[in-house]
């Protein structure tokens, strides 16, 4: 598949809206604040800027929607444990991923589930993947920041995470030199 067009088409919050109930598949991306989310997606989808990447880290507080190819939403949620938002905003958007990953409406969605290779699994992650597997939801993870790792220590570091995942498969990327991105382009776009 090529990528031939991707557009920001609008951001969600709780409540009713439309574009939940269309039938066309969406892919959505869930991680920790500053983990890479908006990178990925902007690496996958070949474009440098189309998702707004954080300098500010916990300031998306809205669920973006891109269509691509006019056929899939591309799903860019805000990103989870923020150490330094308050409790308050932190709940709030707890609240808001919570809304979408149980929202009956959505006919057709895969999801992403991004990490740190380097921080690896934290606690919070372990509690998204509990929460994942609790509504069924179908889920790859991806391990990006790849190049934060020395040669030495990847396999160590894989192998961790992967002893607490139950060896569930986890592919390395990096949003910054593009390691991985064959496999998790195949990957996201499997049937
Ligand atoms: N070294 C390295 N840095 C990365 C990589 N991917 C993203 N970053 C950096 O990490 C920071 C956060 O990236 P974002 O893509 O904004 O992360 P996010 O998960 O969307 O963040 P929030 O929307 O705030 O939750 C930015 O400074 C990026 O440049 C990567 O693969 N390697
Ligand atoms: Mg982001």
């Amino acid at each position: 598949m090529n990528i031939k067009s991707a557009e920001f088409v609008k951001g969600v919050v709780i409540g009713e809206d439309r574009i939940l109930e269309e039938n066309r598949l969406q892919i959505a991306f869930i991680g920790r604040s500053n983990v890479g989310k908006s990178s990925v997606i902007n690496l996958l989808l070949g474009r440098k800027k189309l998702v707004k990447s954080s300098s500010t880290p916990g300031k998306t507080r809205q669920i973006n929607f891109f269509l691509v190819n006019e056929r899939i939403y591309f799903v860019d949620l805000p990103g989870y444990g923020f150490a330094k938002a308050s409790f308050e905003q932190r709940e709030k958007i707890r609240r808001l991923i919570l809304w979408y990953l149980t929202s009956v409406k959505i006919k057709n969605r895969k999801i992403i589930l991004i990490i740190d290779a380097k921080v690896g699994l934290t606690k919070l992650d372990l509690e998204m993947i509990d929460i994942l597997n609790k509504h069924n939801h179908n889920f790859i993870i991806i391990a990006n920041k790849s190049d934060k790792l020395k040669r030495s220590e990847r396999n160590k570091k894989l192998n961790e995470i992967l002893e607490k995942v139950y060896n569930k498969e986890i592919i390395l990327c990096s949003a910054k030199n593009g390691e991985g991105r064959g496999k998790l382009f195949n990957k996201v776009f499997e049937d």
